[in-house]
């Protein structure tokens, strides 16, 4: 909540713990601002709140926070959902996991529907193997 004398103020966004910024909206004269999250990812994310008039002050979030990957935004095959959006051995691994031996719950199931069939089954394991060790077949986008 900005104090009575601030008329608005611009929110920013720094993706690299407060190395560089880029503003998100400028002139806020409400006390509140929907932000809808573009990427990229990140684990080092800062929120920053200036007054639009007097730049000098301003304040910002005590503590890093994330930014993941969204759910299939880009390429499949970020069956772990890390950070980076990468499609690694991690994610061979998670799928194996998920497949054959703990059965865990995926955190984006669409990243893992590699062939686009609707299932997660050994079609989508044999794909990310080519694609990690074999052929290297570029993984489809979501869209
Ligand atoms: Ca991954
Ligand atoms: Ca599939």
């Amino acid at each position: 909540m900005k104090d009575s004398g601030v008329v608005a103020v611009d929110v920013q966004l720094s993706r690299n713990n407060g190395v560089t910024w880029e503003t998100i909206a400028n002139n806020i004269t409400s006390n509140s601002y929907d932000w809808l999250v573009t990427p990229d990812s990140t684990s080092a994310g800062i929120i920053r709140v200036k007054d639009s008039y007097v730049p000098t002050r301003s304040d910002q979030s005590d503590a890093t926070f994330a930014i993941y990957p969204g759910c299939c935004m880009a390429g499949r095959g970020n069956i772990d959902c890390s950070l980076d959006g990468a499609a690694d051995i991690g994610d061979l691994t998670i799928l194996v996991d998920h497949l054959f031996i703990n059965f865990v719950p995926l955190c984006c199931s669409r990243e893992a529907d590699l062939d686009d069939n609707g299932s997660i089954d050994i079609g989508d394991l044999t794909l990310i193997v080519d694609h990690l060790f074999i052929t290297f077949l570029q993984l489809d986008s979501c869209y």
